[in-house]
């Protein structure tokens, strides 16, 4: 576990990498799609929310949301993946929802760094962002 400070732009870059973005996100969604159809069902999204812990935690610190407000969550994050209202989420919904709410967060953080607690064997993208950062300081 260690404390990590990040800002907008930490996760902007990170958004903007097209190459590794494009190549985090293909991964996580085969990781995501558990039958190997090619598509996220309601489901395999709500297990990926679940992972990313963009939900449940609020940079860092845990937060308790009930059950049924927890699925009426699931359920509305659903339905904006689901652009074409398909019934189930392709790659390119994914991606591009995706690269949205990671904008959105990099717009909430602005220009004012925070300090977030992430643990090692953390699976999320915020993560992901940061270890891109530190490489390319190290490069
Ligand atoms: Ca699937």
């Amino acid at each position: 576990m260690g404390v990590v400070i990040l800002d907008g732009t930490t996760v902007r870059s990170f958004v903007n990498d097209e190459l590794n973005f494009n190549n985090s996100i293909n991964s996580r969604f085969d990781s995501l799609d558990l039958n190997n159809d090619g598509l996220l069902s309601r489901s395999e999204l709500r297990k990926a929310f679940e992972s990313l812990r963009l939900i449940e935690t609020h940079f860092g610190a845990d937060v308790i949301t009930k059950p049924e407000q927890l699925t009426k969550l699931y359920d509305s994050i659903f339905e904006k993946f689901d652009c074409d209202h398909s019934g189930s989420v392709d790659r390119e919904e994914f991606r591009s929802e995706m690269k949205k709410m990671m904008l959105g967060i990099a717009d909430g953080l602005g220009s004012s760094p925070i300090q977030m607690v992430i643990d090692d064997d953390d699976q999320s993208f915020i993560k992901e962002a940061v270890d891109l950062e530190e490489s390319k300081l190290h490069n």
